[in-house]
């Protein structure tokens, strides 16, 4: 073993025994799945930005830093946030890290940290020049992005086919209720599948790596927003549904949603976005961007200011003209009037920090969000715009939009699954008639495994799936857990979804978002793995749990998620 191997192990026991270390703050400790989800790769590496100096840290030529800062967003920023101020992973900016030393960083990247840190290097993900460079490069100052207003919008805004030259009726016979907008994450594309003969109707070009779509509020219009903050409007009326206008928004995002209060059908399309961290609202027919609000500000816990606050889930509200946006690292949900974008009225809900993903109750009343890292789920009233409850559940919940489903003795519950350990929990719903149960968590079941991301049932069903693609453990990641509603306590049966698709690579074949067709007796699963690799779509017969068809394309590369119209429409899950 070379010398320096010798000082890095010695210096990695170390590392792992300091208290008062980077990774001492340590109550909300990350599985190894769930920093490795986070640790997705960022947009912002490729964007131009000046070389920052810390006169006190190790110096680094020009080319070193811009190798760095690529290195940087490409892995780091997912946690640590691009102004290294600390989101989900710890602060790494020169105040800590200069005092800490080359030599504890190195090993503190090297090896990783019971925290959740990877271990870069000796994982083989980074070699040990790049884990110098690392070292170094965290003492000096973080770039800075640049910022990204109506100026900049208004430059990528395209409006492809105007309003007035679409089609006034829908021009083909798709029954377009029943399409399938499916992610194809590495191609910058979505596969709109024809969800009754399961063919594909056209690839439709989007932003880079793809995160959600969402409709209209007449299901007329597919939105697609890619990581690269790129908003795509598809026509669904086409004689070939295809874009028909198209945006960016910011440098980096994951939401997009449309208006959906009576009157506002249509109207209005918001996105929300990671850098910069703020949310624009556009015209529903051409996505004009139209206003444009920063999220900077403190957080809600210790009231410290925070100068990138992220935009995670975005929904609209069905009791009033208003958006529901949560900000993720200062812990706030937004509830945006939309009425008078002059004039615009924001109630700021103080709910919890961390917030991520979510969906309503069956009532469409509360909106139930998961703050992940503070292991809650806050229940935010859409009626009367305030916080009901933050309900304590699992570690690191992660529902998608959850599953709603009547439990034999609960009542209505809405559910959640977790990144970090095999608990689904199951939270009463129900403030009427199951007043006693009401948004507690009531039970928990037990899934397959940590690792989970999605949920799903559907009011015709008597079925709960739940995914675990990001179990370590391969027979785990690449089949799922189904629960039968009436007999919970029976556990579950797995389902083989990666063995059924019959691929004929060796890849990940990570089973991920189970998605319902619009008569709710059908379930679709992506079987995810590498751009190089074959990947699938598996139907399930929802009444037999039994195979009914695998869809192969040469052209479906990397699915993940899978947005069926009619229950995207009308938020059903
Ligand atoms: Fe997602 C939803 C953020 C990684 C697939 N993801 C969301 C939402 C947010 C988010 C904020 C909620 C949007 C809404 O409802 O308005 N996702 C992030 C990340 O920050 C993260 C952790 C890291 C990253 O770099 O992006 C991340 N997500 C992933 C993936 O790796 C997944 C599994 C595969 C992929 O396609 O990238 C993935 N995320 C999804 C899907 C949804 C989603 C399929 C929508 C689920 C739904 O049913 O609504």
């Amino acid at each position: 073993m070379k010398p320096t191997k010798i000082i890095l192990s010695s210096l990695a026991m170390a590392a792992m025994l300091v208290a008062g270390g980077i990774h001492a703050q340590d109550k909300k400790n990350l599985t190894q799945p769930e920093a490795n989800y986070q640790a997705g790769s960022s947009p912002l590496g490729s964007e131009p930005m000046v070389q920052s100096v810390n006169p006190k840290a190790p110096p680094m030529t020009l080319a070193e830093f811009d190798t760095a800062r690529k290195i940087y967003f490409e892995r780091c920023a997912g946690c640590h946030g691009v102004l290294r101020k600390g989101a989900t992973g710890k602060p790494l900016t020169p105040d800590i890290t200069v005092g800490k030393g080359t030599d504890y960083l190195k090993v503190f990247i090297a090896y990783g940290s019971p925290a959740g840190m990877p271990n870069w290097q000796t994982s083989g993900e980074m070699t040990e020049k790049e884990v110098d460079l690392m070292a170094r490069y965290i003492q000096h100052e973080p770039p800075t992005p640049p910022e990204f207003g109506m100026e900049s919008m208004k430059a990528t805004w395209k409006v492809i086919v105007p309003p007035d030259q679409r089609p006034k009726k829908k021009m083909n016979n798709y029954n377009i209720e029943n399409i399938f907008s499916t992610t194809l994450r590495d191609t910058g594309e979505v596969a709109l599948i024809d969800g009754d003969t399961k063919k594909i109707i056209n690839i439709v070009k989007t932003g880079y790596a793809v995160h959600i779509s969402r409709t209209s509020a007449s299901g007329r219009y597919l939105l697609v927003i890619g990581r690269d903050a790129k908003i795509n409007m598809i026509d669904l009326w086409m004689e070939k549904p295809d874009n028909v206008a198209e945006v960016r928004v910011g440098l980096e995002a994951r939401s997009v949603e449309a208006s959906k209060f009576k009157g506002y059908e249509d109207k209005l399309v918001i996105a929300g976005s990671y850098w910069p961290p703020q949310y624009t609202i556009m015209k529903g027919d051409t996505l004009e961007p139209m206003k444009i609000v920063s999220t900077r500000g403190n957080t809600v816990d210790k009231q410290e200011y925070h100068p990138e606050p992220r935009v995670a889930s975005i929904v609209a509200s069905h009791y009033r003209p208003e958006f529901i946006v949560n900000v993720k690292e200062t812990g706030k949900t937004l509830m945006v009037d939309y009425t008078d974008l002059n004039a615009l009225k924001t109630i700021e809900i103080g709910t919890a920090r961390f917030l991520h993903d979510g969906g309503w109750d069956s009532t469409k009343r509360y909106f139930m969000v998961a703050a992940n890292q503070s292991n809650k789920i806050a229940v935010v009233d859409a009626k009367e715009d305030k916080l009901v409850k933050l309900v304590d559940v699992s570690k690191i919940p992660h529902p998608g939009r959850g599953a709603n489903f009547v439990h034999p003795k609960f009542g209505p519950v809405w559910s959640t699954g977790h990144l970090g350990d095999e608990a689904i929990s199951l939270i009463g719903t129900d403030p009427v008639k199951h007043k006693q149960y009401a948004f507690k968590e009531v039970a928990q079941i037990k899934g397959q495994g940590g690792g989970a991301l999605f949920i799903k049932t559907h009011p015709k069903s008597t079925h709960l799936y739940s995914d675990t693609p990001l179990n370590p453990d391969a027979a785990i990641s690449q089949s799922v857990a189904v629960f039968d509603i009436n007999n919970l306590d029976k556990g579950f049966t797995v389902l083989p979804i990666a063995e059924w698709a019959g691929l004929k690579d060796d890849g990940a074949k990570r089973v991920v978002q189970p998605e319902y067709n619009k008569a709710g007796d059908e379930v679709w699963f992506s079987v995810w793995s590498a751009k190089n690799k074959e990947s699938a779509i598996v139907v399930v017969d929802d009444k037999t749990l039994k195979l009914k068809t695998v869809i192969k394309d040469p052209r479906l590369i990397t699915p993940t998620g899978k947005f069926n119209v009619y229950n995207t429409q009308r938020d059903i899950y």
